[in-house]
């Protein structure tokens, strides 16, 4: 009768430990991507919530706005997004209700805003990251309101604006409105996402 085997041969380890480093090999694998996949959606989901946010608050300014808007710094040739057809601007002005005026019996637009796109401090448009901070041309979205002749208060709403940050583009009764900014995904690349919307002025 054969003696019964007992243990493993040192071959048998050998083929099983391999087996078992490639399994967890493989398990790490696809763990390090689907977490790196979400980290790379999250700063995604980062820049469109910051676009769509600021989106709104515009768009719900521009529907009590005055019609028409005033616009100002229009692209130029050769800027991103140049269209001789569609002309498109930087900064728009416009002026929003404040308060029911009674003598007139109408709404009173004492309030003024304006939105516009900068360079962001330290910037110069030169296709270079002048102030080092890993964004090139980048700039910020600025706004100035003034509220019945009171002083006017400038805030920036928003920064991490792409070149081609803010657009607007009025037509009739509309106002075409686009943001894009830049952010930064796990792998460190600059990744920029766009939103728009179109408000309609309804005074
Ligand atoms: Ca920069
Ligand atoms: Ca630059």
């Amino acid at each position: 009768m054969n003696a019964r085997r007992k243990g493993l041969t040192l071959l048998e380890v050998i083929i099983a430990s391999t087996i078992l480093v490639g399994v967890l090999g493989i398990a790490y694998l696809l763990l390090h991507s689907s977490s790196s996949e979400y980290t790379n959606q999250s700063t995604h989901l980062k820049l469109d919530d910051r676009a769509r946010d600021l989106l709104a608050d515009l768009v719900r300014e521009l529907q009590n706005a005055k019609n028409p808007p005033v616009q100002a710094s229009p692209l130029a040739p050769g800027d991103p997004g140049y269209d001789a057809a569609a002309p498109k601007y930087t900064e728009l002005t416009f002026s929003t209700i404040s308060r029911f005026d009674y003598a007139s019996r109408a709404p009173f637009y004492g309030n003024q805003i304006r939105y516009r796109w900068l360079l962001e401090n330290g910037e110069t448009a030169n296709g270079k990251d002048d102030n080092r901070n890993g964004f090139i041309d980048e700039g910020v979205i600025e706004k100035t309101e003034t509220f019945e002749g009171k002083p006017a208060v400038t805030t920036i709403v928003c920064r991490d604006a792409t070149f081609k940050g803010l657009r607007f583009q009025p037509l009739n009764r509309t106002v075409a409105v686009t943001i894009e900014l830049q952010g930064r995904d796990w792998r460190n690349t600059l990744v920029s996402r766009k939103a728009e919307t179109t408000a309609e002025l309804r005074n």
